[in-house]
């Protein structure tokens, strides 16, 4: 009897073995836990931004929201730098711009960046009325800030592994408009990221890569992957649709390529040196091919949706904490 037993036993053994051989090795999977953005709390941030009126630089409304940004980052923990630069706007007009960066874990080399404008545009050029008063920027400025400023929220609750700088960029948004008096201007949007990436807030700053926010709270926006992106930080783009897709957010984040869109990733890309995606809405059927009140009065919060800074937010959270 025992002979047969230790037979059984042996037999058990060798066929357990032999099943284990074309059983393909994973690795044990790692649970991350990633805390929960609150679509409320980043909806409240874009309200807050667009109560102080249009962000335009030199403004009243202006001065206050760089306070406030300012202040809400140092009490979310973050080391912050406010850097002013003059600046002439293709008007010829003289403005010293603030781009406020907010930086956790600053002593940590493996870093990531995240970048937003916060100014709003000074004209609402492709409204049919009024366009020549500045517009809220609920969507366009107010959103990408909203969900960085909830992001930091989270991170002074729960810090990631790796270091992190949130950075709101100035005068994204005073571009040259299509029927301007005024000469030719090369590169007159984007100052702010301009300046930034000439002159970074520490000496031999570095990140792994770069995630822009631009017009991420548009009602059903859908965000393709924009031309520039794919072209300098294609992995990243990968990582970040990815990511959006495992976690539900398909709708949100589509695979198909959006032609090249100047934007403050184009700077960081190429004069910074950082591999970074732009998270932008493309709409293939509006005029614009960008949301349809994009630089129109009806960007305001009428025009913002919870949803889409909600799949935003998340998917950049779980991909901070994944690192
Ligand atoms: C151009 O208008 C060429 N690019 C869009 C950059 C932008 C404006 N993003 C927000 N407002
Ligand atoms: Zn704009």
């Amino acid at each position: 009897m025992r002979l047969i037993g230790f037979l059984i036993l042996f037999i058990t053994i060798i066929a357990c073995n032999s099943n284990n051989k074309n059983v393909v090795e994973k690795k044990p999977k790692i649970k991350i836990e990633v805390p929960n953005f609150n679509s409320d709390s980043a909806y409240f941030f874009v309200e807050q931004q667009v109560s102080f009126g249009p962000r335009v630089i030199s403004s009243k409304a202006w001065d206050q929201c760089s306070k406030y940004l300012t202040n809400k980052l140092e009490s979310y923990g973050a080391k912050v730098i406010v850097q002013q630069a003059p600046i002439t706007t293709y008007d010829q007009k003289k403005h010293i711009l603030r781009n406020i960066i907010g930086s956790y874990s600053p002593e940590k080399n493996n870093r990531i960046a995240l970048f937003a404008h916060w100014d709003s545009r000074h004209v609402a050029d492709y409204d049919t009325i009024n366009t020549s008063k500045p517009i809220l920027g609920a969507n366009d400025g107010g959103s990408g800030v909203a969900v960085l400023l909830e992001i930091a929220r989270n991170i002074n609750i729960k810090n990631p592994k790796i270091g992190v700088d949130i950075i709101f960029f100035d005068a994204e948004d005073y571009g040259q408009p299509e029927n301007s008096k005024f000469p030719n201007m090369n590169d007159s949007w984007c100052l702010g990221s301009q300046y930034w990436s000439k002159n970074p807030h520490k000496q031999n700053y570095f990140a792994k890569y770069g995630v822009l926010l631009d017009m991420v709270g548009g009602k059903d926006a859908e965000f393709w992957q924009e031309g520039i992106s794919s072209y300098y930080a294609s992995n990243i783009i990968k990582k970040v649709w990815d990511v959006a897709h495992n976690i539900g957010y398909s709708n949100f984040f589509i695979y198909k390529k959006s032609p090249q869109i100047m934007d403050d990733h184009y700077y960081v890309n190429t004069i910074a040196g950082i591999p970074t995606i732009d998270i932008i809405e493309y709409d293939p059927f509006s005029k614009t091919n960008f949301n349809k009140h994009w630089h129109t009065h009806a960007d305001n919060m009428n025009n913002v949706d919870r949803k889409t800074l909600k799949a935003v937010g998340q998917t950049v959270m779980r991909v901070i904490y994944s690192q």
